[in-house]
């Protein structure tokens, strides 16, 4: 029976790109649910937006020297882009800079205002002297309370998901200036969630939401347990949907206020566009409302807005909020501020038209109750082992043995084996087998259901041997063509939440477009004898080790680049005297010879002409440059240092070089080619 499903995703911050994590954590899952849901024949909203408000948009623009509006643009086309490259099909994509989001947030707020929702009180906020502004959400880092993570935020510690007052953080420091805040008098108005607790109590805890996932509940819970408190849900900043009540001068609404009613102005958005009532999606109590997220966005889609719904009083609240854990990297946290991602725009450069074996490496791998790690060597084994050797070639042999023996068209069938029978009533179970994981969030076990159906046919084939009994028994290998051809289709619908791209094409291979998700396990034939497929044409193709291994150079390369851009400079070594640097004997010298030292990696002995004479000089830069590319070179050379012996080579002088932030040892040359011997002071 079809339901009505709004079904959100977490609005993505618009201050970069969005990377591999983005992906696992809640948009893959969340497409994966739409299109399930629209499969079954369900009425459905797929509801999400850029997040262009709070402070992570003022940082990035005050380090671009741009305006936030320059930041939100540039990033919401970027972020849009890359959804509609990974097929995630969502009924609109708004932002809330839009004019409608700012009338319905507005209008939010004014109707908790008037009705008395909001404790509107005086109090001591973080305030830096120096900016000359308070210090909110990221603006202000410091200790969390409850967990100890050191680079805890003014409104919510990442690490523990807890949300925070500023005024909560320990040892908090100005996320401007590095200084020490001062506590300044300022108005704000709260959301008083001590006053939700048993709304959220009966709701969550008595209504026993059995079916949340224990993550969510487990978290839910234990901050109902340690008490809620009034949250402040206005700001002291300049960007963001000015509060709308007498004042609210110069104060704009929390974000974490104003975005997920991004999910209702989108809605309306979209409802307007297709000529739908937007209330039935947020009002009707038949709809399910599930918001996919992130864990540390748990708070704030369980308690907080919730508690805001409930008090404006004429919306549904979320039926699940089936949160993800966080995806790793290699064995490190993905990081948007330390470059350590894999960003979809690059994913997409490196293996175009390949959207779907990163959704299916996601799936497969999905950090669905604990953070997961997302590694280029399991990449390559969910590509080669699973949708190569056994979904591509699956199809790949039915195919091409289809076009081989009946050019093309399915051919009749005698009586069907037992084998057959079987065969056949096992792809009739798949869509509820698949369901049952779905309906349970569980995604990664789905996608390997969808991959035992590729197992089956590969299997049916491989124990039928058509190949071998076409010579004797063509009868026989007809049915089993037959039979092979109705789990490809199969394969083409069912495969369509988790592999869309690979779906649309096996549907064009096979020329169907009609079977339902219902249709596998009712209809007897999906496919009909005599209907005609088209030529095969490869699904996947093998990843080889050299291209994963460039992958890994490549995050290599952007972790030194990294280090070296937040690199400290070395503090000045202790103050000399003038006549201490007089003793030093500074020349240019001319390199003259060069060989590796046997037996080490950094070490080159250089013949140096060094205008004085000839001599055997050790330098360790043999990782950064070869002998052949230092001949000729002309240098800063310290000729008056002791000669010392390095492996068994008398070393009389030292060549001057630095360390480029990226690790790289260069000369300190001379700007122009002078003769040997020149004194440098
Ligand atoms: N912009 C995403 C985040 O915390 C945040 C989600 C808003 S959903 C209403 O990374
Ligand atoms: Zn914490």
């Amino acid at each position: 029976m079809s339901k009505r499903y709004t079904i959100t995703a977490a609005l993505p911050y618009t201050n970069g790109p969005i990377h591999i994590g983005h992906l696992a954590g809640v948009y893959v899952p969340a497409d994966i649910y739409a299109r399930y849901k629209r499969l079954t024949g369900n009425d459905v909203a797929f509801i999400c937006g850029s997040d262009e408000h709070g402070v992570p948009i003022t940082i990035k623009a005050k380090k671009e020297g741009v305006t936030p509006q320059d930041v939100v643009d540039k990033y919401h086309a970027i972020i849009k882009k890359s959804f509609v490259d990974f097929g995630i099909t969502f009924d609109n994509y708004s932002r809330t800079s839009a004019k409608i989001h700012h009338e319905t947030a507005s209008e939010f707020f004014k109707t908790l205002y008037d009705k008395h929702e909001f404790v509107e009180e005086v109090t001591e906020q973080l305030y830096d002297e120096e900016a000359n502004q308070f210090l909110a959400d990221r603006f202000v880092t410091g200790t969390c309370p409850k967990c100890g993570n050191e680079e805890a935020y003014g409104d919510q510690c990442e690490n523990c998901g807890s949300s925070l007052n500023a005024t909560d953080l320990i040892g908090p420091k100005s996320a401007i200036t590095g200084n020490v805040p001062t506590l300044k008098e300022t108005k704000h108005w709260f959301l008083p969630l001590n006053k939700h607790e048993s709304f959220l109590r009966e709701w969550i805890l008595k209504g026993h939401k059995k079916d949340w996932k224990p993550n969510v509940y487990g978290q839910v819970k234990s901050w109902i347990d340690d008490g809620l408190r009034p949250r402040a849900v206005t700001r002291d900043l300049d960007w963001g949907i000015p509060v709308p009540v007498p004042g609210g001068e110069g104060k704009v609404l929390y974000v974490w206020f104003d975005a997920p009613i991004g999910y209702i102005s989108a809605t309306k958005e979209w409802a307007a566009h297709e000529g739908k009532d937007w209330e039935p999606y947020w009002k009707d109590k038949d709809t399910k409302l599930i918001h996919f997220i992130g864990k540390d966005n748990i708070v704030f889609h369980c308690i907080i807005f919730p508690s805001m719904l409930k008090a404006e009083g004429s919306y549904i609240l979320p039926d699940n909020v089936p949160a993800n854990e966080f995806l790793n990297l290699e064995g490190n946290k993905l990081s948007t501020s330390k470059n350590w991602a894999v960003w979809l725009p690059d994913y997409l450069e490196d293996f175009p038209n390949q959207q779907d074996v990163l959704r299916y490496a996601l799936t497969a791998n999905a950090p669905e109750s604990k953070d997961n790690d997302f590694t280029w060597k399991d990449f390559q084994a969910r590509n080669n082992n699973e949708l190569v050797a056994i979904f591509g070639n699956f199809i790949n042999r039915v195919v091409v043995l289809t076009n081989k023996y009946y050019d093309g068209v399915i051919p009749e069938t005698s009586e069907f084996s037992e084998i057959d029978t079987e065969t056949l009533a096992t792809v009739k179970a798949y869509p509820s087998v698949i369901e049952s994981s779905i309906e349970r969030y569980r995604f990664r076990e789905a996608s390997q259901e969808l991959m035992n159906l590729a197992r089956l046919g590969n299997k049916y084939l491989a124990d039928e041997e058509p190949w071998k009994l076409v010579k004797t028994d063509e009868a026989r290998t007809k049915t089993i063509m037959f039979v092979a051809l109705q789990i490809a289709s199969a394969l083409a619908t069912l495969s369509e939440p988790f592999l869309p791209f690979t779906s649309e094409k096996l549907k064009r291979i096979l020329d169907i477009d009609t079977n339902s998700w219902t249709d596998i396990s009712t209809k007897d034939i999906l496919l009909p004898s005599g209907h005609h497929i088209g030529k095969g044409e490869l699904l996947f193709s093998k990843i080889e080790d050299k291209t994963i291994q460039e992958q890994l150079d490549k995050l290599e390369a952007s972790k030194k680049a990294n280090e070296a851009a937040n690199k400290e400079v070395e503090p000045q070594k202790e103050t000399i005297t003038f006549d201490d640097f007089t003793k030093l004997d500074m020349r240019v010298g001319t390199i003259l010879e060069a060989e590796k030292m046997p037996k080490t990696k950094k070490l080159l002995v250089l013949k140096v002409d060094t205008g004085i004479d000839t001599r055997t000089i050790v330098s360790g830069i043999a990782e950064s440059f070869t002998p052949e590319e230092v001949v000729g070179k002309q240098v800063t050379v310290l000729v008056n240092l002791a000669p010392r012996a390095l492996r068994g080579v008398e070393s009389e002088g030292m060549i001057l070089m630095t360390e480029t932030p990226e690790g790289k040892l260069v000369f300190v040359n001379p700007d122009t080619t002078v003769n040997s011997g020149l004194q440098i002071s």
